[in-house]
């Protein structure tokens, strides 16, 4: 294995710093770096306003119905500034409700590529009307929209419940644009204005001698709008230069803020509810918290060095959809707004322990629980969709239809991944992949860090260390496996790199506020940053990873996007100055954008490169609403801690709960080096979720699975063969996650929503609905407790096949090699038992069915097979999609895909069935008349049979009998 050094002058400034801190072993993120609310302007100008009455008032003579849409004029009555409502019912239980300003000094930013399409409506009528407001019908369930006139406010009822209001707390502000008080422009149009209204007035009188006809619409649409008022009197004084409204400081990074203030915020009230989940990206738990004693959570692509957990910090990527659950309803909201966003949350039960809620509820003093919420963003528009459930399967679906569904991906990335930053050169991969032979552990992919490129110049290799990537790729392919290099978005400036010279010439930088290209300081030194928002630029990037463009790049590589948020080193909270320029948007505006359309404009490339036919892999560090659609995530730079390891959990849960079931964490912690005990756990833990890739920071020791001797060899190998056992499960899930929007990786409460017990858990999941895990995330652990859900059902241990009953709390002994997972009673999952050195080498390869009986000894099931990696499955249907059924001692296999031609080689090698009773005989039917005794094997101590051989194929009618 060839050496690595590098000196610290060519790894930069901050790598050194990393690598003091590293060495040091102090671990913090160093909190100064980001903003606090308080030290963001409109954030705290914002949370300054105190619920209370709303100023908005809806004017209703304005009201405008039509088939599809109600539009509604909103007045401030303190400055007299209008807005414009329009609501919308939407197909599938949602409501739409937009607010903007009625009419802006210029418009304001509304988000684009983030919807598939544009929603379709549902009509909306007008069940009554008066002089307090409007009551309109929303179709399904007797549900109706009330909208209350002054002062403003949304409700929206169901029978006689209300599900949920918005500016009931009067928290709707909307900083609306103006020109700046104190500069020439402002005052010549202020005096221009002011004649110009005496001219009107004096003609005005003429006809109408009072004067009084539109006055007020006069007033707020002439007026350069004045704003003060919205902030009450306090906010007077606080309209000065440099109050954070025209200009703002942080650290040593002054933001122009040539547009002014322009922030935006809403209330919504959930009554019912005690539970909020979603709005990704945060380092915390599942159930999001009460924010009143701290800072809300905050949405904002941020790279954040050394993040640490349980708080509500931005990390790198936002996803503003957050989901209520109570054992009644599930709802979601989806506020799209892609600016920096805040996120208050309160609720009258928090912070109230169990036997103070019991208390109250045997004094009679309980009130009805109820969660508040407040969105806060600094630009664009009010855009909410409310999706309306009322099972979460429904808000899932809701949400899909609104942004699209995981991309569905070759199987091969659902298999293991060994990245480290870096493999050095290509004797190292080639030594890495050989280990891999030589202690028996399966391997899919391995990773190129940004050490393989020639200075940091992406699309490109370092010839020294990588003279013939071909070769390489082609060593892999050999034994059918990939490679993954990055790509990252910072383009080094230097006029002899091609990439840089195309970007630059035709115009594609992201702009400085001073219109030259921005430049920035990152891996490469100074760097330009292109403009993903624009669709030429994506276009352009699409096409370079054409073969013929990317040099040394073959079919069996693929991609990983770093630094999307974007990461700026020498930038305001080490991102690009929000006052940048993409075309006329200022970076405020679609800030959180920018990673989604990085990893969209190199998905499209992988596609292309294909003529259409593969599907991508890209991995991405930022992400918005609907990145789902082009890859998988992972939760950045974590640490090698036991904290880290339990986090993966609800981060990755948080994110399935809004689109995104591709989601994992670096196995082994990034930071710092794990034990070989937490090395050990994270494994198993990591075998079990979505997206698993093993993952460590440069300066660390090596750790791939063999440098633990051989007893550690073997655990982390028997994890790894657990999941590549697993995948034909694996893939279904991420089919059905496509198709329809489910999460593959669920909390408990997603199956079981009316159990209390679930509505609060970090440490344990279900994959789809059949697969419980548990995995052991504690230094030392002799046992687990899991709760197995589920009055009346029975859970299968899937290593003992000891059964459970459901609705338990089990308590369950653990040793080093213990991955506690349990099959729910009525599921039937397919394996794949013959483990080789990676998953296509698998392809052909038999199933066995592992059939978990229902106390009613009722089971069903799926199996889902195509080519594992080409767009075939979709575009000309060709897969099989069986349905497993087991009832009356009969298990039958149906076909769910009439439609398709394709045909698999795999056959049906073994059926497992546990909670079974010992039969007479088992005899195999075919179709054809054919009949066939099958041997088998009975365990009565645990209840277990196996029948041998049946060997039909995978992709046919058959039925078992047993008798
Ligand atoms: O490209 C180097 C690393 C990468 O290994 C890691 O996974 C990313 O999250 N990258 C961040 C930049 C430097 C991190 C300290």
């Amino acid at each position: 294995m060839a050496a690595f050094v590098v000196s610290p002058l060519k790894m930069g400034p901050l790598l050194v710093l990393w690598l003091a801190v590293c060495l040091s072993g102090t671990w913090a993120v160093d909190r100064g770096n980001f903003k606090t609310c308080d030290q963001s302007a409109f954030c705290k100008r914002q949370r300054a306003l105190k619920p209370g009455q709303s100023p908005y008032r809806a004017l209703l003579e304005t009201l405008e119905l039509t088939n599809t849409k109600l539009t509604l004029q909103l007045i401030n009555d303190n400055n007299k500034v209008r807005l414009l409502l329009e609501l919308y019912r939407l197909q599938g239980n949602m409501t739409r409700v937009k607010i903007n300003e009625l009419k802006p000094l210029k418009p304001r930013f509304e988000v684009p590529d983030v919807l598939i399409n544009d929603p379709p409506t549902e009509p909306l009528s007008l069940l009554s009307r008066d002089e307090n407001g409007v009551v309109l019908s929303l179709g399904a369930d007797s549900q109706r929209l009330i909208v209350s006139a002054k002062p403003f406010r949304l409700d929206i009822m169901e029978g006689r419940e209300v599900l949920l209001s918005l500016n009931s707390r009067g928290l709707l502000a909307f900083e609306h644009l103006r020109i700046r008080k104190d500069t020439i422009s402002y005052k010549i149009k202020t005096k221009v204005n002011s004649m110009w209204e005496n001219i009107k007035w004096v003609f005005s009188s003429k006809v109408d001698p009072e004067g009084t006809e539109n006055k007020e619409e006069t007033e707020a649409a002439n007026e350069p709008a004045e704003g003060e008022e919205v902030w009450g009197e306090k906010a007077k004084e606080d309209e000065k230069v440099e109050d954070g409204m025209w200009e703002e400081t942080f650290k040593s990074h002054t933001d122009s803020k040539p547009n002014g203030p322009s922030s935006i915020s809403l209330d919504f009230s959930l009554p019912g509810v005690e539970n909020v989940y979603g709005i990704p990206e945060h380092a915390d738990s599942l159930k999001l918290k009460a924010t009143d004693g701290g800072d809300p959570y905050r949405l904002f692509n941020l790279d954040v060095f050394q993040y640490e957990v349980f708080n509500p910090m931005a990390l790198y990527g936002a996803i503003p959809v957050m989901l209520s659950h109570s054992a009644q309803r599930t709802m979601g909201i989806f506020w799209l707004n892609a600016a920096e966003t805040w996120v208050d949350i309160s609720s009258n039960t928090a912070g109230k322990t169990v036997f103070g809620q019991m208390l109250d509820y045997v004094q009679g003093s309980s009130e009805t629980p109820q969660t508040d919420v407040r969105w806060i963003s600094e630009s664009g528009i009010i855009d909410v969709f409310i999706m309306l459930g009322p099972t979460p399967a429904d808000v899932f679906s809701q949400y899909a239809s609104l942004t699209g569904t995981q991309a569905f991906p070759p199987l091969s990335t659902l298999a293991y991944h060994q990245c480290r930053w870096n493999y050095n050169d290509q004797e190292d991969v080639a030594a890495v992949d050989q280990g891999f032979d030589d202690h028996d552990i399966p391997y899919d992919f391995i990773w190129l860090d940004i050490e393989h490129t020639d200075g940091k110049r992406y699309f490109t290799w370092d010839h020294h260390k990588f003279p013939q990537p071909k070769d390489m790729l082609q060593g892999l392919l050999d034994k059918r496996r990939k490679m993954v290099t990055i790509v990252d978005p910072h383009i080094k400036v230097d006029s002899s790199y091609k990439i840089h010279n195309e970007i630059r010439s035709k115009g594609f930088y992201v702009k400085s506020k001073d219109g030259g290209d921005y430049e920035g300081w990152c891996w490469p030194g100074n760097s330009g940053y292109p403009d993903f928002t624009n669709p030429e630029m994506r276009a352009w990037w699409a096409s370079m990873f054409a073969y013929d463009q990317y040099e040394g790049s073959m079919e069996n590589m693929y991609t990983w996007n770093d630094m999307n948020e974007p990461s700026v080193f020498n930038g305001p909270e080490v991102t690009m100055h929000k006052d940048a320029l993409h075309g006329n948007w200022e970076n405020r505006d679609l800030h959180n954008l920018y990673g989604l359309y990085v990893q969209r404009a190199t998905a499209e490339g992988l596609i292309e490169r294909s003529g259409g036919v593969e599907r991508p892999f890209v991995l991405a560090r930022a992400f918005f609403a609907g990145s789902q659609r082009y890859g998988a995530v992972w939760t950045g730079d974590n640490a090698a801690e036991w904290d880290h390891l339990k986090i993966s959990i609800p981060m990755c849960l948080s994110l399935g709960l809004v689109g995104v079931s591709f989601c994992g964490a670096d196995v082994g912690g990034f930071f710092k080096s794990p034990s070989t005990e937490l090395l050990v756990r994270w494994y198993q833990t990591g075998a079990y979720q979505p997206f698993f890739r093993a993952h460590a920071h440069l300066d660390t020791p090596r750790r791939e699975p063999w440098l633990f001797g051989p007893e550690n060899t073997a655990l982390i190998r028997e994890a790894v063969r657990q999941r590549y056992a697993l995948l034909p499960y694996w893939y279904q899930l991420f089919y059905h996650a496509h198709h329809s929007g489910q999460p593959v990786m669920r909390p408990l409460w997603v199956e079981y929503p009316q159990d209390t017990a679930t509505f609060s858990m970090d440490d344990q999941f279900l994959l789809g609905r059949d697969l419980l895990v548990h995995p052991v995330t504690e230094e030392g652990a002799r046992g687990v407790t899991a709760y197995l859900p589920g009055k009346g059902e029975v859970w299968f241990d899937v290593h003992t096949f000891q059964k459970h009953n459901g609705a338990q709390n089990l308590y369950i002994p653990v040793t080093i090699s213990s991955i506690p997972v349990f099959q729910r009673g009525g599921s039937i999952i397919p394996r794949k038992a013959r483990v080789r050195r990676s998953s296509s080498c698998m392809e052909h390869d038999p199933y066995t069915l592992f059939v978990a009986l229902s106390p009613k000894r009722f089971a069903q099931g799926e199996l889902y097979i195509d080519d594992g990696h080409t767009f075939n499955f979709d575009k000309q249907k060709q897969f099989i999609h069986r349905r497993f059924s087991f009832a009356n001692n009969a298990l039958s296999s149906r076909n769910l895909a009439p439609g398709s031609q394709f045909t698999t080689f795999s056959w049906v090698e073994k059926i497992v069935i546990l909670g079974a009773s010992k039969p007479s005989k088992a005899t195999l039917k075919t179709p054809d008349g054919k009949e066939s005794l099958l041997e088998f094997e009975f365990d009565a101590s645990m209840s277990v049979l196996t029948l041998r051989k049946p060997g039909v194929n995978a992709g046919l009618d058959w039925t078992v009998v047993l008798q």
